[in-house]
C-alpha cells in the first residue's frame, strides 16, 4: 500500500490496514494530516482485501488536537468533520490505537472510530476550554453519549486529562493493552473484531446515557451554580455547557450544528485569542535567546534554605514534593521548630482532601534537616536565602555562604525588592548568584521570577529554569530593577489607585472595578490580605499616609479584622466608615478637589499605567518579551487568562488609544508619570506589542 503523503502512511498487515500519522511534535491535525487521513480511509475502505483499519501514531503521542497554529487562518479543506464522517461511515471497523495523549480534535477523531484500544499510560481529554474553545468536532455530542452528562460536563469544562484506567472504566477505551505492544495488540484486537463479527459501533447512535438526562434541565443549572466562582468571567465553560445541553435536547446532527455555531463564536472572540496566545506564551517563556537548550546544568541533589518563616518553609515544600532533600537553617531553635511545624501542618492539611496520605507526609518531612548553623549548608548544590528584606543582612549572609558553600553551587536570594547586583558584591563568585523570587504562598503559587544579575552565569540560569519546571512552576527570566517585573508593575497600579483615593474614589470603588475586570481582588483588598503593617513600625510612624494612619489605629488588615475594610468573623469584607473618614480628612488636607470617578477612569488609569510600566520594562530589557510580562501577571497576580495579560490586553485596546488616554489624564497621573517612548513609538507606527519579536 502507498504512503499517502509525507505525514500519513498506509500499510497492510494481511487483511488489516494500518493508517499511521507521523507529524512531530504532537501529531496535530494540520491540513496535511487531515488530507492524509481522508485519503487513507478512502483507499483502505475501498480495498476489498481490507477487513479492518487501525489508526495509530508515531512519536510520543496520539493526535493531540487540532493544529492551533492554523487557527485564525483560512481553513484549507478537507475539514476535520469530513475526515470523521469517512471514518464513522467506513464499511469495515476502524480502531484507534492510542498512546500518549489523545486530546481535543485528536480524541474527537478517536471517538469516530468504532473501537479504541490504548496502553494504560495513555490519556484522553477535551482540553479546548483552556484555549477558550469547546470541542468543535463532535466532542460535546459524542462524549455524553458514552459517559453521561455529569461526567461530560466535568470533562469539557475542566479540560482535564483522563488516565487510561478511568477511561476504560468509563467506556472511553474498549481495551487496555500492554505497554510497548500497541501496534501488535491493536492489530490482534482488529482481527478479533473481524472474527467475532462485532458491530461497527457508532457513538452517534448511542442514546441511553442521554435518555437518563432528558427532562432534567436543573442538572445544568446546578452545575453552573456549583462552579460559578471557577468560571467567573470566562465564556468557554458556559458555551461548553450549552453544547452538552444541545446533545440532550436535540438529535445528533442538530446538536452537532449547535456545537459548530457555538465553536465558531468562541473562535472569533477575543477570549479564545487571548487564551491561545497564553498557550504559546507559556511555552515560549522557557526559551532564552542567549542560553541555548544544550547549556550545561548543575545537578541539584540537596537544597539549602535560610529562613524557616512563611517564605522559606513554603519554598522548601516545593523541593520535598519532588524528593529533593533540604537543609533548612534558622537563627533560633524555637523559630526552626515553629517553621517545620507549619510545614508539617500544611502537609497534613493535604491529607484531609486525600491528596496525600500520612505516609506521604512522613516521607516528605524525612527529607528535612534542620540546623542553626550556616555551616550545615556546605554540601548543598543550591542555597536559597529567604531572610529579612535588608541589604546589609543579606550581604552578610552571602559573604558567609561564599566561605562555606562548596564551589559550583548556586547561591540564590528570594528577595522581592533588593538589588541583587548589590547582594552579589558580597561574594567572590558573583556568577553563582541569582534571584529566585517565589510568590507567597510559595508552595501554592505557580510563578517564580528568575532574576538574572549582572554576572549570573548561563549554567546557573539554565539550571534554575530547569529546576523551576521540575517543581511544576512557571518561570520568567527577568533582570534586576526595583520590584523586578511583577511588583514594579504592581507599584505603577498602586500609585494610581492611591492617587484616586485623594480625588474622591473609595477603596471599594477601585477594588470593584478591578475585580469586575477579572482579577481575584483589587489593590486595597490585596493590601488588607497581605497586612498593612509590612515595613511599618509603631516607633517611626509619622501619620503621613492613609496606610500609616490605619496602622496607627490598629487597622492592619484582615489579621486585625480591620484595614481598608472592616471584616466579620468569616473574613467577609465590608466598606468601613472609619476608613472613609480617614480618607476624606486626608483628601481635605491635600486640597485636591473631590469628584466622582467613573469606573472607566479607574480602569484606564490603573491598567494603562501598568501597560506603560510594562513598556518601560521592555525598553530596559528587564523582560525578554511582552508575553513574559503577561505570564508574570497571569500567574503571580491573577490577571484573567481570558484577557491574555496586560500587554496582550493593550494590543486588544489599541496602543494609540492607550497613549491618547494617558495623555488625556495628564496631570492626574502624578508629577513623575512619564509615557514610555517605546509605547509612544509603537502607537505612532500603528504597531502592537505583539509585533515586537
Ligand atoms: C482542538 O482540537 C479543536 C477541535 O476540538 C476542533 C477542531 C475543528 N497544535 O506542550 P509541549 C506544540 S483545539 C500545534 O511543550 P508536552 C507546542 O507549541 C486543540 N502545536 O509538549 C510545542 O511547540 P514548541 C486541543 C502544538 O510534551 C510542542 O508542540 N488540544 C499543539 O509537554 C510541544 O508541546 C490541546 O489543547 C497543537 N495542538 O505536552 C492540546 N500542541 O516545541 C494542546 C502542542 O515549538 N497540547 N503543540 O514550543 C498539549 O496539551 C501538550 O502540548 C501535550 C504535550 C500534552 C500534547
Amino acid at each position: 500500500m502507498p504512503a499517502i503523503n509525507p505525514v500519513v502512511d498506509l500499510a497492510a498487515d494481511g487483511e488489516i490496514a494500518i493508517l499511521s500519522v507521523n507529524y512531530p511534535p504532537v501529531n496535530a491535525l494540520s491540513h496535511q494530516v487531515r488530507a492524509g487521513l481522508l485519503d487513507g480511509i478512502r483507499t483502505a475502505s475501498t480495498d476489498p482485501a481490507i477487513k479492518a483499519i487501525v489508526l495509530i501514531c508515531e512519536g510520543k503521542t496520539f493526535i493531540a488536537g487540532a493544529d492551533i497554529t492554523e487557527f485564525g487562518k483560512p481553513m484549507q479543506p478537507p475539514g476535520l468533520v469530513e475526515v470523521q464522517d469517512a471514518m464513522e461511515a467506513a464499511p469495515v471497523p476502524v480502531i484507534a490505537a492510542i498512546h500518549g495523549t489523545a486530546l481535543g480534535g485528536g480524541f474527537e477523531v478517536a471517538l469516530c472510530c468504532h473501537y479504541r484500544v490504548a496502553v494504560a499510560s495513555a490519556k484522553c481529554g477535551l482540553p479546548e476550554v483552556n484555549l477558550g474553545l469547546l470541542p468543535g468536532a463532535g466532542g460535546t455530542q459524542r462524549l455524553p453519549r458514552i459517559v453521561g452528562v455529569e461526567q461530560a460536563l466535568d470533562m469539557v469544562t475542566s479540560g482535564k486529562h483522563v488516565d487510561g484506567k478511568t477511561a476504560l472504566a468509563a467506556g472511553l477505551f474498549d481495551e487496555l493493552v500492554p505497554e510497548g505492544t500497541l501496534r501488535a495488540s491493536a492489530i490482534a484486537f482488529a482481527r478479533k473484531v473481524v472474527a467475532e463479527h462485532r458491530p461497527l459501533k457508532r457513538v452517534r447512535d448511542a442514546d441511553d446515557k442521554l435518555a437518563a438526562a432528558r427532562g432534567k434541565p436543573e442538572m445544568f443549572d446546578a452545575f453552573r451554580k456549583a462552579n460559578a466562582k471557577k468560571f467567573r468571567g470566562f465564556l468557554a465553560p458556559e458555551y461548553n455547557i450549552r453544547a452538552v445541553q444541545a446533545a440532550v435536547d436535540h438529535p445528533f446532527d442538530a446538536g452537532l450544528a449547535i456545537e459548530r455555531k457555538l465553536f465558531v463564536e468562541l473562535m472569533q472572540g477575543t477570549q479564545s485569542a487571548a487564551q491561545r496566545y497564553v498557550f504559546f506564551a507559556e511555552r515560549q517563556v522557557w526559551k532564552i535567546p542567549d542560553v541555548p537548550d544544550d547549556t550545561q546544568t548543575i545537578p541539584i541533589k540537596r537544597v539549602g534554605i535560610i529562613g524557616a518563616g512563611t517564605m522559606g518553609g513554603g519554598i522548601a515544600m516545593n523541593f520535598a514534593n519532588i524528593g529533593i532533600p533540604i537543609t533548612i537553617v534558622e537563627a533560633k531553635q524555637d523559630a526552626l521548630d515553629r517553621g517545620l511545624g507549619v510545614v508539617r501542618k500544611n502537609y497534613e492539611r493535604s491529607t484531609k482532601s486525600g491528596r496525600l496520605t500520612m505516609a506521604d507526609v512522613d516521607q516528605r518531612m524525612a527529607l528535612f534537616t534542620g540546623s542553626l548553623e550556616l555551616e550545615a549548608l556546605a554540601d548543598c548544590d543550591l542555597v536559597i536565602e529567604a531572610v529579612f528584606e535588608n541589604l546589609a543582612i543579606k550581604q552578610d549572609v552571602f559573604g558567609k555562604l561564599d566561605r562555606i558553600v562548596k564551589q559550583g553551587a548556586i547561591l540564590a536570594t528570594n528577595t522581592s525588592a533588593l538589588d541583587i547586583d548589590q547582594i552579589a558584591t558580597a561574594v567572590a563568585r558573583p556568577e553563582a548568584v541569582i534571584g529566585l523570587h517565589f510568590f507567597s504562598p510559595a508552595n501554592v503559587m505557580r510563578l517564580v521570577e528568575v532574576v538574572r544579575a549582572r554576572h549570573t552565569s548561563k549554567p546557573v540560569i539554565a539550571t534554575s529554569l530547569a529546576l523551576a519546571k521540575k517543581l511544576g512552576k512557571i518561570a520568567a527570566l527577568v533582570g534586576v530593577c526595583p520590584g523586578f517585573v511583577g511588583n514594579r508593575i504592581l507599584y505603577a497600579r498602586s500609585q494610581q489607585a492611591n492617587a484616586m483615593l485623594m480625588e474622591g474614589a473609595m477603596p471599594w470603588d477601585i477594588d470593584k472595578a478591578i475585580y469586575d475586570f477579572g482579577l481575584p481582588m483589587g489593590p486595597f483588598a490585596m493590601s488588607d490580605l497581605a497586612g498593612l503593617d509590612i515595613g511599618w513600625s509603631a516607633e517611626r510612624t509619622s501619620s503621613s499616609t492613609i496606610r500609616e494612619v490605619l496602622c496607627e489605629r490598629n487597622r492592619r488588615g484582615q489579621k486585625t479584622a480591620a484595614g481598608f475594610y472592616d471584616y466579620d468573623e468569616q473574613r467577609n469584607a465590608r466598606p468601613s466608615p472609619v476608613t472613609e473618614q480617614i480618607i476624606r480628612e486626608f483628601a481635605a488636607r491635600s486640597g485636591a478637589p473631590q469628584r466622582t470617578i467613573s469606573e472607566a477612569e479607574i480602569l484606564e488609569r490603573c491598567l494603562y499605567a501598568q501597560i506603560n510600566e510594562g513598556a518601560k520594562i521592555l525598553e530596559e530589557k528587564i523582560a525578554i518579551r511582552p508575553s513574559d510580562i503577561d505570564i508574570v501577571w497571569i500567574n503571580g497576580y491573577g490577571w484573567p487568562v481570558y484577557r491574555g495579560g496586560p500587554m496582550f490586553y493593550a494590543d486588544t485596546v489599541g496602543l494609540r488609544e492607550v497613549v491618547a488616554k494617558l495623555e488625556g489624564y495628564g496631570a492626574k497621573l502624578g508629577k513623575d508619570f512619564a509615557i514610555s517612548p517605546l509605547l509612544r513609538q509603537l502607537a505612532a507606527d500603528g504597531k502592537r506589542f505583539g509585533d515586537l519579536k
